[in-house]
């Protein structure tokens, strides 16, 4: 690169700027699935991956992939995936998900200018959606991906009644929400050397350990639930105290029974991020209150108790209440372990640059987590900023551990030698 252009650092930071143009809202960062935002990112991933030299397909459910191809003199190259998603929360930061994709779109292009070719291909994917805020689903992009989509999803509406299969088939990908075409968009595992994802930590692990970047070792599992409690609506002035049937104190119990269970053992983590009564009146005892749940352990076992346990409390506080209570599950994902081959090859890297190899689990979720279901999985994390703080338009990383993961990931793809290699 000539000095006139920004470092590799910068220029991430940039175009993350740049990218976090396109909202759904005013004065802050939302990007939910499909929404002409979305559209826009994608059309810009797709001009920044065509830049770095990449060959660019768009998938049935939008994931853009991006392709360096192999070295010509190799004879049957396999396929390097790394990978992440261009959606965001609501009001989010502009790197979780998006660092994974701008970093290597950033080094593809340094290796173009450079010259270098790679003895496989090494593909870049901007996961359409994994944040699940527009149709509660979770990982949705990238279980097209790995062969994992589940067909019902299609019917699934948003919060203006629109189904998914509607919004697929106006968005106009190749398939138009056809089933088929989501099925067909699956990777053959047999053709994949491994997938690896670079994402800013959503933490203070590294920050209070004064590291730029890190090792993922497991990613946890995490189950979502959505919970319905019926009550009975009544004048909120002439029903006393004992004889009301309050969905919203109902549910107040249940969740303050999920951050009491949740709190008991460490790694075990329990939110409610959205409650809701619908349709009320501040002078009408709930009718309904409505909210979600999501549970994550760092072990599947650990999980899978506390839910049990969750689930039958919930059950016992609606009867005590005499609610009627519906717990949906969203499928859940378990615990993905990284594979050690992977870890190693970026602990070599970062050893040689004089780097700590420091290792350390996620508890956020990742597309990654997904992969793993099909391919050996590594996740390189950067230090982020302002205490850990993400999911918050707060959420940071400096130019310098930008650009120091750019350089471990150029060196992490240069001395890449597959499983057994
Ligand atoms: O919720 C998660 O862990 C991810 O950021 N979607
Ligand atoms: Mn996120
Ligand atoms: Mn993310």
């Amino acid at each position: 690169m000539t000095s006139a252009q920004p470092s590799l650092g910068q220029s991430i930071l940039d175009r993350a700027d740049l990218l976090a143009q396109h909202s759904d809202m005013e004065g802050g960062l939302t990007c939910a699935f499909l929404t002409p935002a979305h559209a826009q990112a994608q059309a810009q991933l797709v001009r920044w991956m065509e830049e770095a030299g990449m060959s660019v397909r768009i998938d049935a459910i939008g994931n853009v992939i991006g392709r360096y191809a192999a070295d010509p003199a190799e004879a049957d190259p396999k396929v390097l995936m790394t990978g992440s998603h261009f959606d965001t929360v609501r009001n989010g930061g502009r790197y979780d998900g998006r660092l994974g994709i701008l970093l290597p779109i950033a080094v593809v292009g340094a290796l173009r200018d450079a010259g270098i070719r790679l003895p496989y291909h090494f593909e870049v994917i901007a996961f359409a959606e994994e944040e699940g805020l527009r149709f509660k689903t979770s990982f949705l992009a990238s279980s097209v991906l790995a062969g994992r989509f589940d067909p019902a999803l299609l019917d699934r509406v948003d919060a203006d009644g629109i189904t998914m299969g509607a919004a697929l088939a106006a968005a106009g990908f190749p398939g138009s929400g056809s089933i088929d075409a989501l099925r067909a968009a699956a990777v053959d595992p047999a053709t994949l050397a491994g997938f690896v994802e670079v994402h800013i930590e959503q933490g203070p692990v590294l920050l209070h350990r004064g590291l730029p970047l890190g090792i993922v070792t497991q990613i946890a599992g995490s189950s979502r639930f959505q919970v319905r409690v019926e009550g009975l609506a009544s004048h909120a002035g002439t029903t006393p105290m004992d004889m009301r049937r309050d969905a919203a104190t109902g549910a107040a119990e249940m969740i303050l029974l999920v951050e009491e269970r949740c709190g008991q053992v460490p790694t075990l983590v329990g939110t409610v991020g959205q409650l809701q009564v619908p349709d009320g009146s501040s002078n009408v005892i709930p009718a309904a209150c409505t909210f979600s749940m999501d549970i994550r352990a760092g072990e599947d076992g650990i999980r899978e108790a506390a839910i049990a346990d969750i689930v039958a409390g919930i059950e016992k506080i609606a009867a005590r209440r005499a609610l009627q209570v519906s717990v949906e599950r969203v499928t859940p994902v378990n615990n993905a372990p990284c594979a050690r081959w992977l870890m190693d090859q970026f602990a070599a890297v970062l050893k040689k640059r004089g780097l700590e190899t420091f290792e350390l689990p996620s508890g956020a979720g990742h597309d990654a987590m997904m992969m793993q279901r099909i391919t050996d999985v590594a996740m390189l994390f950067v230090r982020c900023g302002n205490g850990g703080i993400s999911h918050n338009p707060l959420e940071t990383i400096t130019e310098d551990d930008a650009r120091q993961a750019a350089e471990v990931f150029v060196d992490f793809l240069r001395h890449f030698r597959p499983k057994g290699g």
